[in-house]
């Protein structure tokens, strides 16, 4: 017989269950970056109290009144000994909105705090929010910056959308600031927008993706770059390309910022996404490049390929054949974990050093872009291990 107080408790086990489960390392090896066998949040890492109501006289049936679909690209950061990842949560109204989850752990036992986070509502025509890269800048602030989305007033199509960055800034990931939306000059659309964490000749440097539709970059050739004099009125003249997109490459429909660009000794380290067409739609993988300490915008290496790309069942959800990134922390003694979701709809956890990336970033060939020069690339790689192996075996 149903009871209301037998499905709560059930509920709650297993709630308390997920969330303080344990995480391990994979057997998946690359001797690049480990992978966790458990996601780090997926809708049901959602409190209860955000989709039941607990009040027996109300909801007899015990039923989720407010549902959640997905909990996926995250934002991150480190603050005072925690982990926390601002999540891009879908209820299953197909709206996102952000939340705080906490951790004493990289890698497991991240719980959301009791309320999502109440952004400062500042456009009625806003519909939709995701995607929010959290950057500690040097003026002392966390700078949110993410996609905010509107019905394009301009077309009948009742899909035709307009993709703004967004921005907010907090001390404490408690209390959000908003911003105007960043005007970019020259793009009509932005999305994947992430605010470097130091200021270029004094002006706040943006990673920006020219658009000129909502899903098509059209005219926009990839990762872009623009500086802005002042964060409380963000403007953008001028933006150059950074990583373009290239044709038959991973990033040949699209690509974008991921996580906020990571210091090294040796540049800023990109974590970013790219996107190819195929037969079965569109598939989106993380990349990786490296930009100059001194001139942020310029490319100084780039490695041939993914980093990551779905595998297993990575590879299936809403949206299929997507690996997504726009969150990474650095840890004192120099690990980095990756924070990417897969298909739009859970979000996993990779972890690494940033020794290990620079030597990937730095030491893996270039895309020599067509198939002939891959298999002579390949083929050099061949040669060299026969002939060291052949030194060591005489
Ligand atoms: O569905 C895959 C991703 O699509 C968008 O990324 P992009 O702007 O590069 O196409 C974003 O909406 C992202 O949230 C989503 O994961």
């Amino acid at each position: 017989m149903f009871s209301f107080e037998k499905e709560l408790a059930r509920e709650t086990a297993r709630y308390e269950a997920l969330v303080s489960r344990p995480n391990r390392r994979t057997d998946f090896y690359n001797g690049i970056y480990d992978r966790w066998e458990n996601p780090v949040l997926t809708r049901e890492h959602a409190p209860l109290i955000w989709r039941y109501d607990m009040n027996p006289a109300t909801n007899p049936y015990f039923m989720e009144r407010l549902g959640v679909n997905a909990a996926f690209n995250a934002g991150a950061v480190k603050l005072n000994g925690k982990y926390y990842l601002v999540a891009r949560v879908e209820g299953s109204d197909r709206k996102s909105f952000f939340a705080v989850a906490e951790s004493e752990s990289p890698t497991e036992g991240f719980r959301f705090w009791d309320h999502p986070v109440q952004l400062p509502d500042i456009s009625p025509a806003e519909t939709n929010v995701y995607d929010m890269r959290l950057t500690q800048h040097e003026d002392g602030w966390i700078y949110g910056v993410f996609c905010s989305e509107s019905k394009d007033p301009s077309d009948p199509d009742l899909s035709a959308a307009v993709a703004e960055a967004g921005i907010v800034r907090t001390k404490d990931l408690k209390n959000w600031e908003r911003l105007p939306n960043l005007v970019t000059k020259e793009s009509p659309q932005q999305r994947n927008v992430c605010l470097l964490p130091e200021l270029v000749d004094g002006k706040y440097a943006f990673f920006t993706r020219p658009m000129d539709g909502f899903i098509e970059t059209g005219s926009g050739g990839g990762i872009g770059f623009g500086l802005c004099d002042d964060i409380t009125h963000p403007v953008i003249e001028h933006e150059r390309i950074t990583s373009p997109r290239r044709y038959h490459t991973i990033t040949e429909s699209k690509n974008g910022a991921g996580a906020v660009p990571i210091k090294t000794s040796a540049g800023w380290l990109h974590i970013a996404h790219g996107v190819r067409n195929t037969a079965a739609g569109l598939r989106y993988v993380v990349y990786v490049f490296l930009t100059s300490l001194s001139a942020p915008a310029e490319v100084i290496a780039e490695p041939s390929g993914f980093l990551i790309a779905p595998r297993g069942g990575e590879r299936s959800g809403d949206v299929d054949n997507v690996t997504f990134t726009n969150g990474a922390i650095v840890d004192d003694d120099g690990s980095l974990y990756i924070y990417y979701a897969s298909a739009d709809t859970r979000l996993h956890v990779a972890s690494t050093t940033i020794d290990r990336m620079v030597d990937f970033t730095l030491h893996t060939p270039a895309d020599p872009l067509r198939s002939a020069e891959c298999v002579a690339q390949r083929c050099a790689l061949i040669d060299q291990n026969l002939a060291y192996l052949a030194k060591q075996g005489s």
